[in-house]
């Protein structure tokens, strides 16, 4: 098995009693109407339970007969959203209605899945809505067919056969996303090429956007802002020009004389480098609105990125996006939804919720998580993102009071916004089983589903993941779900144990470089981040310090506000601690941080023991995949250990705490390691 089917594996079940069961339920499907997405859902039941079943499952256009499975579009569906899905039994059949297509299409894969993780039909999944209504991939794309922080191979976009050769596997990357429920897809890097915005290139777009639309998948591109001056030839940008303007109006209708369901435009804009409206003296709400109003009545939207921070040796980074975007709250144009981060930084391996959440009463945000490991070990490390999502999703801004959870701003619930949107950055790539490591298959399936639903646990997001991509059998699976529960917490524990961050080798991201204290800017050393000194470590983010904390509601600010009862989690991300401070777990400082790296690194050996348990359930091939990039990350996770317990023990002056022992190799080895990972 070379991963490539993802969790659409639709291999015959073993087990003949349910097979026989699923079959009586199963003996045909019946759509009215076989083009677009009716089409496909068809086409993926079909290929779905003839799989499953290992019988013929004939699609038929009409008839009165029972044992069979009906898709219906009935605007009689009463779901709060057209691309929810009801599953019913009716009259002897099964029968998947839905006031859209694409509602019936999410009802196919639902019940797919129902047979795939061997539930029984009498507890059909009965009806399910999506909470939010942009679902969506970004793709980190470059025109010249790399990725940026991708580490599964090259671009999935062939730009330069397109638009003459489509490759069939754009429509088994749409196959895999709808069956998440994703109905969105940004196709290129947010530090973005102008070329996209050529009549040369919206034909390349055009030919995806064709292959996708039937599964329910809109494309929207990425926008180098100043295009107007690159492609149009333009003296200015500027977004309040009227020329710039009647520019973008033109470039829209041409878009959508090609793309007739094109979704929009993501902007990253005076960002890192990125030009944007305030090289003109305007605000970023300025540039928004100017492209939310060329979109005129075409049903796009704006997705406006929050992440921009100045380099400011004053400031504290984390500050950034909520001091450049809670003044423009209430200034965005309808169609604009501000796309915030997870964490104020930057896709660290835990971070707090970003103060924007709970701060911008007045304009929908979209939630940004990075499915694609670029601080989490790349395509080597396995760690599960569910956790992570789900700590910030499940998080209490306390924007309008107790149990305005980051999930019920971004779903529209708390603002009462009918816009609503999540993206991942994507980790998929060109490799045959898409995202490198077979683990990072979870990370795409997790995301996806939490788009459509995020409330689901991670438990059920990993089983379900297990079941439908690896094994069936209990005992394997349970194994192999409990190593991805904790997996996160492991990779914290060994490279950024309580609420230590952005320590990561310079540039890569890769590997441990705390005793960076060199760089163009100040906040992209990491001495800046952890600030370690002969007293302690961590960034006091309370009032005696950057005041950062003051960005949260003060039911919030009081969770992290005192060092004594700040969850350890979080603690240096808000505290300057001393290594002698005695902590809940009994143990200072210097001990407790010690622990982590040493009982972190461990347990990546446990991690091993658990997958080769699940060794006889699994594909040889996709066994062989993990469990070596499992030995690099238990070699990697003492060097993490070694390189920042040797670090750290230089301001703390204290022996490692038995039962661990002294690494045996010195501060300058590990060092050397990093120097290679740069080296050119
Ligand atoms: C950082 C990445 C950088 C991205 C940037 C962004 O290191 O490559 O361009 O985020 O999100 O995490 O714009």
């Amino acid at each position: 098995d070379d991963g490539y089917r993802l969790w659409l594996k639709y291999d015959l079940i073993k087990d003949a009693g349910l097979r026989t069961a699923y079959a009586s339920q199963a003996g045909f499907i019946q759509v009215t109407g076989r083009s677009g997405i009716l089409a496909s859902a068809a086409g993926e039941l079909q290929a779905g339970l003839q799989g499953l079943l290992g019988k013929p499952v004939p699609v038929v256009s009409s008839g009165s007969k029972t044992g069979g499975i009906v898709l219906t579009v009935s605007q009689a569906v009463a779901l709060p959203n057209a691309e929810g899905y009801q599953l019913t039994q009716q009259g002897g059949n099964v029968v998947i209605s839905a006031k859209t297509e694409a509602g019936v299409l999410y009802g196919a894969f639902a019940l797919l899945r129902h047979l795939q993780t061997r539930q029984p039909l009498r507890n059909l999944p009965q009806s399910s809505s999506p909470k939010v209504r942009y679902r969506m991939l970004n793709h980190w794309d470059n025109v010249n067919g790399t990725i940026e922080r991708g580490y599964a191979g090259g671009t999935l976009w062939k730009w330069y056969e397109l638009p003459e050769t489509v490759d069939p596997r754009y429509r088994d990357y749409a196959r895999a996303n709808a069956s998440l429920g994703i109905n969105g897809s940004v196709l290129n890097n947010v530090n973005a090429s102008a070329r996209f915005m050529t009549a040369e290139y919206l034909q390349k777009v055009a030919a995806i956007a064709n292959v996708f639309r039937a599964y329910g998948i809109r494309v929207y591109l990425s926008v180098y802002f100043p295009a107007p001056k690159v492609v149009g030839g333009l003296k200015t940008s500027d977004p309040l020009d009227p020329q710039v303007k009647a520019w973008w109006t033109d470039k829209v209708a041409e878009i959508y004389k090609l793309i007739p369901d094109f979704g929009g435009f993501l902007v990253k804009a005076n960002s890192e480098g990125e030009p944007g409206p305030q090289d003109y003296g305007r605000t970023h709400a300025d540039g928004a609105n100017m492209l939310a109003e060329a979109l005129g009545d075409h049903d796009g939207i704006v997705l406006w990125r929050s992440f921009v921070y100045k380099a400011d040796p004053k400031g504290d980074r984390f500050k950034a996006a909520y001091e450049e975007f809670k003044p423009l709250d209430g200034q965005f144009h309808k169609k604009v939804i501000v796309q915030v981060k997870n964490g104020p930084i930057d896709f660290q391996v835990r971070e707090p919720f970003s103060p924007l959440f709970g701060a911008m009463d007045r304009t929908p945000l979209a939630m940004e998580f990075q499915i694609t490991q670029e601080y989490l070990g790349f395509a080597t490390h396995s760690v599960f993102e569910a956790p992570l999502f789900k700590e910030c999703l499940d998080s209490d801004t306390w924007q309008k009071g107790k149990g305005s959870t980051v999930a019920k701003v971004i779903d529209g619930s708390v603002g009462n916004y009918t816009l609503s949107a999540m993206a991942g950055v994507a980790n998929t790539g060109s490799d045959r089983n898409w995202t490198g490591n077979p683990m990072g298959q979870a990370n795409w399936y997790a995301f996806g589903r939490l788009t459509w639903d995020h409330t689901l646990a991670s438990e059920t997001l990993a089983r379900e993941w297990v079941n439908m991509t690896l094994t069936t059998e209990p005992k394997a699976a349970q194994a192999i779900t409990d190593m991805m529960l904790r997996s996160r917490e492991i990779y914290v524990d060994y490279t950024n144990p309580l609420g230590l961050h952005h320590i990561m080798g310079y540039g890569i991201h890769y590997g441990p470089e705390p005793w960076l204290d060199r760089a163009p800017r100040p906040d992209w050393r990491h001495t800046y981040y952890h600030r370690a000194d002969s007293i302690g470590v961590g960034f006091d983010r309370t009032a005696s310090g950057s005041n950062a904390l003051s960005q949260y509601k003060p039911e919030v600010q009081a969770q992290w506000n005192n060092p004594e009862s700040c969850p350890l989690p979080y603690l240096l991300w808000f505290h300057h601690v001393a290594w002698t401070k005695k902590l809940p777990t009994g143990r200072t400082l210097w001990d407790e941080i010690c622990t982590r790296y040493y009982t972190g690194a461990d347990a990546v050996g446990w991690m091993q023991q658990q997958w080769a348990q699940a060794k006889p359930a699994i594909d040889p091939e996709l066994y062989a995949d993990v469990a070596g990039r499992l030995a690099t990350q238990h070699r990697e996770a003492i060097w993490w250990r070694d390189a920042c317990v040797l670090y750290f023990q230089t301001f703390a002056k204290r022996p490692i705490p038995a039962p661990f022992r002294q690494p045996d190799r010195t501060l300058e080895d590990v060092k050397r390691l990093v120097d290679i990972y740069q080296m050119r």
